[in-house]
C-alpha cells in the first residue's frame, strides 16, 4: 500500500462550483446521476481532472455534453483522470452501486432496510466519481427518488425545496444546501422513520426546525437528544457568538454505524447509542455520552463545516477544537466548579488510558501527522483528545477572553475556507499579539513530554524555587525532539492545607493561588517570593498540559494534597499517585511470590475521603477508583497482566474489608429515590453508591449478595440495574438466572443487548472459551459494529488478565476475528487490530505468542489497507 505524505500536498487542479445529484434508490441497484460544474484552479499547473471512485460501475461519462469513450479518460485503481481538460467543464456522470452489499458502512449502505450514507473521510467516492478531497467545496442540490411505502422519509443536507409523487408507487424529494461544503459532509437518508420535532427560536429571534429521526418504536427515547441539541445551540450562541446558519437541523439515528456520529451539514447521522435514551434502557454514562456527542456534532457546524480542513493531515483542526468545545459545553452544563473538575478528571483518565499508550506505541503520530496509509486509521485519541488538550492550552495561555478573540479572528479570516492547523494558531497568536511559534511543536512532534520538577526552599531568603526540565521520548521517525511550550499551572499549599498567595517574578500576577508557569526551554527555574514556610507544591493543576509530571513527592506530601488541595484535579491526582506507588510494589510482590500488605495510612486516607460530606459524591467516586490495569501496565518495564490483576484485586479486597461499614453507609446515604433524572448530582450519587456496591461484592457474604440482588430486581433505572448485575458477575456468585432475566427483559433493545454482552466480556471470570461460547448466541453478529465491539473489543481491551492468558489462546482468537471482520468492515477490523499495539512490552513468552498472532494476520491474503497499516507498523 501507498503512504501519503503531507509535504506532497498540491492544490486541486479543478474547483467545483455546483453539484447536482440524482438518486434512484434501490438496495441492489442504485443509479446515481451527477452533474458537476468545474473550472480550472489558477493555483494549479495541471489541466488534468482527477476524480476518485471506488466500488462503482461507470455507466456514462459526458464532458460538456459529449460522451467520453474509454481511452478519452483513464481509469486506474480508484481514480478516473481526464487529461488536458478545457478551462470550464460540465461533467455528467452516471454510476451504479449496490448499497445492500456494502458491509463497509462507508458510502451508501442499507441498515435494517433503510438507506444511509457515511462519507467522511473518503466515502463519497463510493457514491459517485468526484474530486473527493476536503479542499474542494461546492454547492449541492440533491434529488432523491424511492419507493414511497418502503422509504416514506427522504432527507438530505440543507432545505427541502420540492417533493411529490412519481407514480408507480415512487416519490421524490429535492434538497438544496445553501452553503458550499466538501464532499465528506454530503448525506442522504431514505427510510421508514418517525421524528420528534420542535420549532426553536434562536437568540436573534429567527425560528428554526429541529428534528430527531428514529425507528417507530424508539420515539420514547428522543427527549434527551432533543434537549441536548437545544442546549448546544444556546451554548454556542452564548460562549462563542455562533448561530445556527440553517432553517432546519436534523439528527437521524442508525443502528449500524462505524463510529459515534457524523456532522453532515444540517443532517447529522448518529449511532443509535448516542441518541436513544430513557431511564429504562440508558445509564448515566449513556446520557452524558448523548449530551457530549450531540454537542460535538452540532459544534462542528462552525468548527469543521463552515471552516473545514485543507487536507486530512489537518484533521485535528476540526476534531481537536470540536472535542474541546464539547468538553467545555458538558462542563458548563453541570455549572459548578466541582462538576467541571469531575469532567476534567474524566478527560485525564481517558488520556492516560488510551492516548499516552498510543503516543508511546507503534501508531504514534503527531496531532498533525506527516504521513498515513489509510486516513480512517487516524481518527485517533491523539487527533481527538490530545488535539483537544492542545486547544485547551491556548485557553490556558491566553485566558478565556483571549481565546475567544482568537476564535473570532479565525472565523473572520477563514469562514467558507479549507485551512490548516497553522491558520488556527496564527489567529490565536495575532488576536492576542503573542508569538506562538514554539507552540507549533505540539502539532509536529509525537510523543508525551515528560516534565521533571525539582524544588528548593530557602527559609532565610523566603524563596521557593521550582526547576522544571522537559524531555520527550523518541518516536518513529522522530529521534530528537525540541522543547515544547508547556503551560504548567502551580499552586503552593501551606501546612494548614490552604493555598499560599503567590508572588513570582511576573509582575501582573501577584497574590494568586495558582499561576501558570510557561516552560519553553529544556530547563527553567521559577522563583516564588515571600514564602514563609516550606510549602507543598501542587504542580500541573487542572492538568494544564498533556504531559507526564515527575516529582519525588513524599507520602506525607501526597496525603496532604489528597486531603487539602483546592485544585480538585490535583487532589484526585495525589490519590492516584498514592495508589499507583503501592500497586506497583504489590505487583512486584505478586510476581516474586512475596507476601502482600497494604498500609493503614493509605486505608485511612481512602476512608477519610469516602466519608467527606463536603465533597461531591461524583468526586469521591472518582477519587476511589484505582488506576486501571491498563494504566498500571503503562508504568511497568515488563508487563505481567495477571500479576497486575492480582495486585489490584488484593488492594480492592483489602479496602473493601477495611471500609465495610463506611461503604455500607455510603451505599444507603446515596440512594436517589423518586423519578430518575440524569443530572450530574444524581448521577454522582448513583456512581458513588454503585462503587460502594462493587466493593461490598468483593468476597461477599449473603447480606451483600442480597443487597445486590434486591437492587437488580427493584432498580428504577438502567444505571442501577446494570451496576447491580456487573457487581454480581464480578463477585463470582452464580448469576445465570440474573443474566437470563436481564436478557429476556431487554432482548428487543439492541443497545441493552450490547451491554449484556459487554459486561460479560469484561468480567475477569470470562475466558476466551466463554467469549467464543457467547459468539454462538443468536443475538451475536459480526456485521453490526456495536455488537462486535460489545463482545470482542470489551474482551480484548477491557479484560486484560484474560486476553493475555499465558497460552496465547486469546491472541489466536484476536487474529481470527481481525481477519473475519476485515472481510466485512475494514474500519472496524483495524480498530480491533490496535488491541495488540503494546505487544513489545509484555513478558517474552507473551510477546512470542503475540508476534505469531500478528504475523498470522499480516500474512493473510487480501488484507485491507486499514488492517495492513496497523499490523505492519506493530511488527516494524
Ligand atoms: N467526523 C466524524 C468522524 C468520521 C470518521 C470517519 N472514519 C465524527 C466526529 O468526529 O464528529
Ligand atoms: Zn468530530
Amino acid at each position: 500500500p501507498q503512504t501519503i505524505f503531507r509535504k506532497d500536498y498540491l492544490p486541486p487542479s479543478y474547483l467545483v462550483d455546483t453539484v447536482e445529484l440524482g438518486f434512484d434508490l434501490d438496495p441492489a441497484r442504485t443509479i446515481v446521476a451527477s452533474r458537476v460544474t468545474l473550472r480550472h484552479n489558477p493555483a494549479s499547473k495541471s489541466r488534468d481532472i482527477v476524480l476518485h471512485g471506488e466500488a462503482l460501475e461507470l455507466v456514462q461519462l459526458r464532458l460538456n455534453g459529449k460522451t467520453l469513450r474509454p481511452g478519452q479518460y483513464e481509469l486506474s485503481g480508484s481514480t478516473l483522470t481526464i487529461r488536458k481538460a478545457p478551462l470550464a467543464v460540465v461533467l455528467e456522470i452516471e454510476t451504479l452501486t449496490a448499497p445492500v452489499k456494502n458491509t463497509t458502512l462507508s458510502g451508501l449502505y442499507v441498515s435494517n432496510g433503510n438507506f444511509f450514507t457515511q462519507c467522511e473521510a473518503e466515502g463519497f467516492r463510493r457514491i459517485t466519481y468526484f474530486p473527493d478531497r476536503p479542499d474542494v467545496m461546492a454547492k449541492y442540490t440533491v434529488m432523491l427518488r424511492a419507493d414511497k411505502a418502503l422509504y416514506p422519509v427522504l432527507l438530505s443536507n440543507g432545505n427541502l425545496i420540492e417533493q411529490g409523487e412519481l407514480g408507480d408507487g415512487r416519490h421524490y424529494a429535492k434538497w438544496e444546501d445553501p452553503f458550499k461544503k466538501p464532499s465528506y459532509l454530503f448525506a442522504l437518508v431514505a427510510a421508514r422513520l418517525v421524528c420528534q420535532e420542535e420549532r426553536y427560536t434562536l437568540q436573534s429571534g429567527r425560528e428554526v426546525l429541529l428534528q430527531v429521526w428514529v425507528e417507530e418504536g424508539n420515539l420514547d427515547k428522543t427527549d434527551y437528544a432533543m434537549q441536548s441539541l437545544k442546549n448546544s445551540i444556546r451554548w454556542d450562541e452564548q460562549r462563542f457568538g455562533l448561530e445556527l446558519d440553517l432553517d432546519r437541523f436534523m439528527i437521524v439515528a442508525v443502528g449500524d454505524f462505524n463510529m459515534g456520529a457524523m456532522e453532515n451539514k444540517g443532517l447529522n447521522i448518529f449511532n443509535t447509542k448516542f441518541v436513544l435514551a430513557n431511564s429504562r434502557v440508558a445509564t448515566d454514562i449513556d446520557y452524558a455520552g448523548i449530551e457530549a456527542v450531540v454537542g460535538h456534532e452540532y459544534f462542528h457546524n462552525w468548527t469543521g463545516n463552515r471552516v473545514t480542513c485543507r487536507d486530512w493531515f489537518q484533521l485535528s483542526l476540526k476534531e481537536g477544537l470540536t472535542v474541546f468545545r464539547d468538553q467545555e459545553f458538558s462542563a458548563d452544563m453541570i455549572g459548578t466548579d466541582s462538576g467541571r473538575a469531575v469532567t476534567r478528571i474524566d478527560q485525564v483518565r481517558t488520556l492516560r488510558q488510551a492516548q499516552f499508550p498510543e503516543d508511546a506505541g507503534p501508531m504514534a503520530h503527531p496531532v498533525r501527522p506527516d504521513s498515513f496509509v489509510e486516513i480512517n486509521n487516524f481518527y485517533t485519541v491523539t487527533i481527538y483528545e490530545k488535539g483537544a488538550e492542545v486547544v485547551r492550552m491556548y485557553q490556558t495561555l491566553l485566558g478565556r477572553d483571549g481565546f475567544r478573540k482568537g476564535m473570532d479572528l479565525y472565523f473572520e479570516r477563514h469562514d467558507g475556507q479549507a485551512v490548516e492547523c497553522d491558520d488556527f494558531r496564527a489567529a490565536m497568536a495575532d488576536a492576542n499579539g503573542r508569538d506562538l511559534g514554539q507552540f507549533e511543536r505540539w502539532y509536529s512532534q509525537a510523543g508525551t513530554p515528560v516534565v521533571r520538577a525539582e524544588t528548593n526552599y530557602d527559609a532565610i531568603a523566603r524563596t521557593f524555587d521550582i526547576t522544571l526540565r522537559q524531555h520527550c521520548p523518541a518516536s518513529a521517525g522522530q529521534e530528537h525532539k525540541l522543547p515544547f511550550h508547556i503551560p504548567v499551572a502551580v499552586g503552593l499549599l501551606g501546612a494548614d492545607g490552604r493555598d499560599l498567595a503567590l508572588s513570582t517574578d511576573a509582575k501582573d500576577r501577584q497574590g494568586q493561588a495558582t499561576v501558570v508557569l510557561e516552560l519553553t526551554g529544556e530547563e527553567q527555574t521559577f522563583r516564588f517570593h515571600d514564602i514563609a514556610e516550606r510549602p507543598t507544591p501542587s504542580i500541573l493543576r487542572d492538568f494544564s498540559a498533556p504531559v507526564v509530571l515527575e516529582y519525588d513527592y513524599t507520602d506525607a506530601e501526597l496525603l496532604h494534597l489528597f486531603s487539602h488541595d483546592s485544585d480538585p484535579v490535583n487532589r484526585w491526582e495525589a490519590g492516584q499517585r498514592l495508589a499507583m506507588e503501592r500497586l506497583l510494589k504489590l505487583t512486584t510482590a505478586v510476581a516474586t511470590g512475596k507476601p502482600l500488605a497494604l498500609d493503614a495510612t493509605f486505608i485511612a486516607a481512602q476512608r477519610a475521603l469516602l466519608v467527606d460530606e463536603t465533597l461531591d459524591p461524583a468526586f469521591r467516586e472518582l477519587a476511589l477508583i484505582l488506576p486501571s490495569e491498563t494504566i498500571i501496565a503503562e508504568q511497568m518495564e515488563v508487563v505481567e497482566p495477571q500479576a497486575i490483576h492480582s495486585a489490584r484485586q488484593f488492594m480492592r479486597r483489602t479496602l473493601a474489608a477495611a471500609l465495610k461499614p463506611e461503604l455500607l453507609a455510603q451505599y444507603h446515604a446515596n440512594q436517589t429515590p423518586g423519578a430518575y433524572s440524569p443530572d450530574a448530582l444524581s448521577a454522582g450519587k448513583r456512581a458513588l453508591k454503585n462503587l460502594a456496591l462493587s466493593y461490598l461484592l468483593i468476597a461477599p457474604q449473603e447480606a451483600e449478595l442480597a443487597l445486590a440482588r434486591q437492587q437488580f430486581a427493584e432498580a428504577g433505572n438502567m444505571t442501577d440495574r446494570a451496576a447491580a448485575l456487573v457487581a454480581l458477575i464480578h463477585s463470582g456468585a452464580e448469576v445465570g438466572e440474573h443474566l437470563h432475566s436481564f436478557y429476556q427483559d431487554f432482548e428487543h433493545e439492541a443497545l441493552v443487548v450490547d451491554k449484556w454482552f459487554a459486561m460479560q466480556a469484561a468480567a475477569p471470570g470470562t475466558d476466551v472459551a466463554a467469549v467464543r461460547k457467547l459468539m454462538e448466541h443468536p443475538a451475536f453478529t459480526l456485521k453490526n459494529p456495536n455488537r462486535a465491539r460489545s463482545l470482542i473489543f470489551n474482551f480484548t481491551n477491557g479484560n486484560p488478565s484474560q486476553f493475555h492468558a499465558a497460552d496465547g489462546s486469546a491472541y489466536e482468537f484476536w487474529a481470527e476475528h481481525v481477519i473475519k471482520l476485515d472481510a466485512l468492515n475494514p474500519q472496524v477490523a483495524a480498530r480491533l487490530a490496535r488491541s495488540m499495539d503494546r505487544w513489545r512490552r509484555y513478558t517474552p513468552a507473551l510477546q512470542a505468542h503475540m508476534q505469531r498472532a500478528l504475523e498470522r494476520v499480516a500474512a493473510h491474503a487480501r488484507l485491507s489497507n486499514d488492517v495492513l497499516e496497523v499490523v505492519s507498523k506493530a511488527l516494524a
